[in-house]
């Protein structure tokens, strides 16, 4: 099975457990609009820490009603974030989301090696795009946590991928690693890590997936581009992952799809102690509901 539309993922968590996700720095609009849809869903159980006062203010001037929610008062944005995550570390949450907070400042605490979220495995994001040109969702990996991943880190962001797409339902989902040709060129280290990928993938040393690469975008995305060129892949045109280079290509093209191509998104950092809702400040209300979704079906 492969997703063809976000709301595919209202059907994966529909009648699972409850899942109780903690908020941190919860005093954040969309967040909240978010979080009180899922709870009304039933799919989450929330726990707002953050400013009560600020909590309160944000859901009386947008008429949600949070009668029965656990709000813990903690006014101070980074004291805050490191309680939820130690709540977290606690048992008390199966999922963390991020609200009021930085990005690095979330990360930061969830990398602390006292009272974070490791499990000894690479942290890594993964998001997935729904979007008018494609005929599937299609998922994008990593966009927002590693920097500069090398062949290793690779490796394991491939694994944490997939073994989200499984969460979901997909078998042997189809990855296209990018490069900016799809020639393997000793100048490019991206196209020498895809086609190291692709062979570890044959020799079963990277499993429950189809690597191929290199592939450009075009190729990756578009049958038609990849005849054009001659390829004979299994994964050209039909690709359900695509593994980014670096952060800042990765960035770029979650941008781009979000801000040009009007794609919807959810998205998780996966490989931590629970799955973490962590999407930016900029995404809208929808992308946070869909994201606390997909995060729901990665803690299962
Ligand atoms: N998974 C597991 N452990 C990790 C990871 C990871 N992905 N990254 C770092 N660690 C561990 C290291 O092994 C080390 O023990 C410790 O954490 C600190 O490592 P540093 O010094 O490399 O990490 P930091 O604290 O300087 O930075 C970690 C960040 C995740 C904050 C950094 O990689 C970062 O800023 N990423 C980009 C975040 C961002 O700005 N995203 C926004 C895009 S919208």
């Amino acid at each position: 099975m492969v997703l063809k539309s976000l709301n595919d993922l209202r059907t994966i968590v529909a009648g699972g457990p409850v899942k109780k996700l903690v908020v941190a720095a919860a005093q954040d609009q969309h967040s909240m609009g978010a979080v009180v849809k899922a709870w009304k869903d039933k799919v989450i159980e929330p726990i707002l820490v953050g400013d009560k006062d600020s909590i309160l203010n944000i859901s009386g001037e947008n008429n949600y009603d949070i009668t029965g929610v656990s709000i813990v008062h903690e006014p101070d944005i980074e004291m805050a974030t490191q309680l939820a995550v130690k709540m977290v570390n606690n048992h008390q949450g199966d999922i963390l989301m991020k609200g009021k907070v930085g990005t690095s400042t979330l990360l930061k605490c969830i990398l602390n090696k006292e009272w974070g979220l490791r499990t000894g495995k690479l942290l890594s994001h993964f998001a997935l795009f729904e979007v008018d040109t494609y005929p599937k969702v299609i998922a994008v990996t990593d966009v927002a946590m590693n920097i500069s991943p090398n062949l290793q880190d690779k490796i394991a962001i491939i694994n944490n991928s997939v073994g989200c797409l499984m969460k979901l339902g997909y078998q042997m989902p189809k990855v296209a690693v990018l490069g900016a040709v799809e020639m393997v060129n000793e100048n490019m280290e991206a196209t020498l890590d895809a086609a190291l990928l692709s062979k570890m993938n044959q020799r079963d040393q990277i499993r429950n997936c189809i690597i191929d690469g290199p592939l450009a975008f075009d190729n990756a995305v578009s049958l038609e581009s990849a005849k054009h060129k001659g390829i004979r892949s299994e994964v050209a045109g039909d690709t359900d992952l695509l593994l980014m280079p670096d952060i800042e290509v990765g960035n770029v093209l979650y941008k781009s799809l979000v801000f040009f191509a009007k794609a919807r998104v959810a998205a998780v950092i996966l490989g931590a102690r629970v799955p973490i809702v962590l999407t930016s400040r900029s995404d809208s209300e929808q992308a946070k509901f869909d994201s606390i979704l997909l995060s729901a079906a990665a803690s299962r």
